[in-house]
């Protein structure tokens, strides 16, 4: 690839020459979600100055109160997306149920799946914020399209990614091939490579939990985040850092830059042993691209890519990052069962 910038269509097209994982359909999907998402963070980055900001009065199927910049991300995924001859079906975590693309438009071979604006709780404060996407194939001989078709494994994706709306916009992409990055160039509103074959340390000294659900965390969790805070004194021997932004998509992008390991365990609030993210617009996509980049992504126990979904918005519990940290979590579960 030449020094010089290299666009998003250019990576595309190259690396469809190089791996052919790329195929037409595909690089039109990744360009349609990319123009959107440039859509989308003129709209966040309006924030006052635009009706953006606030809620929409209205609840999403999760029980969240819908803010005005979910719904417009939202919108703008699907009517970017809905005609191009792409897609069989998308799904939200702003929608109850599948969106089938409508006979009015030609149907595509595949399925896209995403959180349109996660974070959102961060947009009235001025933190970044971001959009996350999962692309998986319609089963073969499937007749139309159905939730059912939507049910398969992280092991599955043919291509995930998030976009970050921050002091930079950037885009992080992976089909399999390892992981890159996109930032936008406003001037020319332009992709630019920025990134390419990005590494997670198999290491780190900082880590991501929200502390104040401590007292509902089960005891592996609680034993490796009392040994980080114990500090060199503690069994670690080393100090540990600790952040937590609430927006998924800047704790994984900071992770992926600089290593890191994040967590949102089940706790005992949750009577079924989930989480609260959700596996197919959230879990799937981030530890496709953690895993693509030399990281770990678990549950606390198994692999996330490796759980079959049996719901469109099931949740599952997170642990993702540093391999040697997530390793050393399910370590710790392995030994509390035994
Ligand atoms: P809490 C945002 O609502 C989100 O889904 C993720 O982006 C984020 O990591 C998490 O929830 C934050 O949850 O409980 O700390 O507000």
């Amino acid at each position: 690839m030449s020094s010089s910038r290299v666009s998003l269509t250019q990576y595309l097209v190259e690396q469809q020459r190089l791996h052919g994982h790329i195929p037409s359909q595909l690089r039109l999907l990744i360009e349609v979600v990319a123009r959107a998402c440039k859509r989308i963070a003129i709209s966040v980055n309006k924030g006052a100055l635009g009706d953006v900001l606030g809620t929409a009065g209205s609840e999403n199927v999760q029980g969240e109160v819908q803010k005005k910049l979910d719904i417009i991300a939202n919108e703008v995924l699907i009517e970017a997306n809905e005609w191009g001859g792409h897609l069989a079906a998308m799904a939200s975590e702003e929608m109850e149920g599948i969106y089938v693309v409508p006979n009015r438009f030609p149907q595509g071979e595949y399925l896209l799946m995403f959180d349109p604006l996660d974070g959102s709780s961060n947009i009235d404060v001025n933190v970044s914020i971001g959009t996350i996407f999962s692309v998986l194939k319609k089963p073969e001989g499937s007749q139309g399209v159905s939730e059912d078709d939507f049910h398969q494994p992280g092991t599955a994706q043919v291509a995930a990614g998030y976009c970050v709306y921050g002091p930079q916009t950037t885009l992080v992409l992976t089909v399999g091939d390892g992981v890159a990055m996109f930032t936008l160039d406003r001037e020319q509103g332009s992709w630019v490579l920025t990134a390419d074959d990005v590494r997670v340390p198999e290491d780190t000294k900082e880590f991501a939990i929200n502390m104040s659900n401590m007292r509902h965390w089960d005891e592996p969790v609680k034993r490796y985040i009392d040994e980080c805070l114990a500090g060199e004194e503690g069994p670690r021997g080393k100090n540990f850092n600790m952040r937590w932004i609430a927006s998924m998509v800047a704790d994984v992008h900071r992770i992926l830059t600089r290593g890191g390991i994040f967590m949102y365990p089940w706790d005992k609030r949750e009577p079924n042993k989930a989480g609260k993210l959700r596996l197919m617009y959230e879990a799937n996509p981030m530890a496709f691209l953690i895993e693509q980049a030399g990281g770990a992504a678990t549950n606390g126990r198994e692999r996330i890519m490796g759980l079959t979904p049996t719901k469109l918005h099931e949740r599952v519990a997170v642990v993702l990052g540093s391999k040697n940290e997530v390793e050393r979590v399910t370590r710790y579960h392995l030994e509390a069962k035994s």
